[in-house]
């Protein structure tokens, strides 16, 4: 192979691997804009339980059953969303060079939503205190080390 061919075909190799590891998102803008819109969706179903929690509302059980099933949807979508030449919006390198705790982190959070779910079906307020407390843990502890501060 000439050299000029070399530089082509390993130019074009690149651009397959960079756009496979995008996974579905065109660029890694979309892939950015999707899981901040996920994020955003996720802190909406779960924020609106605090007032409950808080007892600031009263507490309506299909209400909260329906929102923690909604909540286990929406937390199945943003990981997808953090391929490899996705960096970019608000993710911290950490994601990427610390891959192994994003997704211990990740795993983290999926598991503090199964007590949630167990409280929220059963119609149980207390457990489903308890059970929010541990996955507002988990989301944060997540954000303070993977997502960077507000510019
Ligand atoms: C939310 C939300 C988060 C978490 C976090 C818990 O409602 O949007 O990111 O709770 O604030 O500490």
């Amino acid at each position: 192979m000439n050299k000029k061919l070399g530089v082509f075909v390993a130019a074009g190799l690149l651009s397959i691997v960079s756009t496979s590891a995008m996974a579905q998102f065109a660029k890694a803008d979309d892939a950015v804009e999707y899981r901040e819109a996920a994020m955003t969706l996720m802190s909406s179903h779960f924020g609106r339980m605090g007032p409950v929690v808080k007892k600031e509302i009263p507490y309506n059980k299909e209400q909260i059953k329906e929102n923690v099933a909604l909540l286990n949807r929406l937390a199945a979508l943003p990981w997808a969303a953090y391929a490899p030449g996705t960096e970019g919006g608000r993710a911290k390198p950490e994601v990427w060079s610390d891959a192994e705790g994003f997704k211990q982190a990740k795993v983290k959070y999926l598991d503090s939503l199964k007590p949630l779910t167990v409280a929220a079906d059963a119609g149980d307020f207390d457990a489903l205190r308890v059970a929010f407390g541990n996955t507002a843990k988990s989301c944060k502890a997540c954000h303070d080390s993977y997502r960077a501060k507000k510019k």
